[in-house]
């Protein structure tokens, strides 16, 4: 008979890896077999530092900034996004460059795009910072986006036009929190436009509802993922906001407090959208090592989705 205590751990599924990362993490592998080493990546390909400290040692140089990068080397922009003035400076400068933005994260911008092309200010919901949301405002001139990041700013928007208005959003942000700044901004401006709901994507969304649907069983939950992953920390605050005492970060085992745990009987476990399953598989072992395990899988969607790597890459 088993000394150790009982624990049921619960995956949560969809978790993990969604199609904008699968996508970027192979555009810079396959960069990487069709230029040799080294090929320049600007900013994480995604929030992950297992994942780039993996391309780092295949040859991938990250940077920052498009300046650190030399004319003759390939350069890959991560699946954030870029502003327009990076890809039009690569131009200039007649570098080799692939962009891996997720093409959930370029259908924003098109969005974007095309209010501004027809005369309307935009108003971004997201994060001031993120690399996401430096991309989506730098697709328009300067002023065209104006942020806000909670209810409380919404009260603080000046438009140029309070009747020509649209929004968007950023795709990694908590479904529950947006639609409360939505209808902020349609209760302030009832003839702003934008898309039916928001922008987060299905991966976002998918990962959420997955920890809802698990968050009553469980008296931890335990998110893998980077402390920069957006994503990754909105499914942490749902944790939290369905009513899980304890919702913490883990980029990794080693990073687990099994103290903060300790008693407990029932854990979930749930990985953002840029951590890789084999983080899972690591977490799940040093689960197995303290107690007598069982794991219970609740799947609450289906992912389906693939995104294509660009042309210039398909025959690497
Ligand atoms: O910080 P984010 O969640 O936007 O990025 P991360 O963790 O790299 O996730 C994958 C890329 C998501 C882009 O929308
Ligand atoms: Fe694309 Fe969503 Fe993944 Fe971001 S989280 S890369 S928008 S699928």
């Amino acid at each position: 008979m088993s000394t150790l205590s009982p624990l049921t751990l619960y995956l949560a599924a969809p978790r993990g890896f969604c199609a904008g990362v699968d996508r970027a993490i192979k555009i810079v592998e396959l960069a990487l077999q069709k230029w040799g080493a080294p090929v320049y990546v600007r900013h994480e390909i995604v929030h992950n530092k297992f994942v780039v400290d993996g391309l780092r040692d295949k040859g991938a140089v990250f940077v920052e900034e498009l300046d650190e990068c030399p004319d003759d080397r390939p350069v890959i922009f991560s699946a954030h996004g870029v502003p327009k003035a990076i890809p039009a400076e690569a131009r200039r400068r007649d570098m080799v460059f692939v962009d891996a933005t997720c093409p959930l994260v370029s259908k924003v911008h098109v969005e974007a795009e095309r209010h501004h092309a027809e005369g309307l200010q935009m108003v971004m919901i997201g994060h001031a910072g993120h690399p996401e949301v430096l991309g989506t405002m730098g697709q328009l001139p300067q002023g065209e986006v104006l942020l806000v990041e909670t209810v409380a700013d919404v009260a603080g928007v000046v438009p140029r036009d309070p009747a020509r208005l649209a929004f968007i959003t950023q795709t990694t942000l908590s479904v529950d929190d947006t639609a409360e700044i939505v209808a902020a901004l349609q209760a302030r401006f009832p003839a702003i436009i934008g898309p039916a709901k928001e922008d987060i994507c299905y991966a976002t969304t998918n990962r959420q509802a997955a920890v809802k649907a698990i968050a009553d069983r469980i008296e931890a939950l335990l998110v893998i993922g980077a402390p920069n992953s957006s994503n990754s920390r909105r499914l942490v605050e749902v944790g939290s906001a369905a009513g899980c005492a304890y919702s913490q970060l883990v980029m990794r085992a080693d990073e687990i407090d099994w103290r903060a745990i300790e008693g407990a009987r029932a854990v979930g476990v749930t990985a953002g959208a840029s951590a890789p399953e084999v983080l899972v598989d690591e977490v799940v072992d040093a689960f197995r090592q303290r107690y007598d395990l069982t794991v219970e899988l609740v799947e609450t969607a289906l992912e389906r989705v693939e995104f294509k790597v660009p042309r210039v890459l398909r025959e690497a």
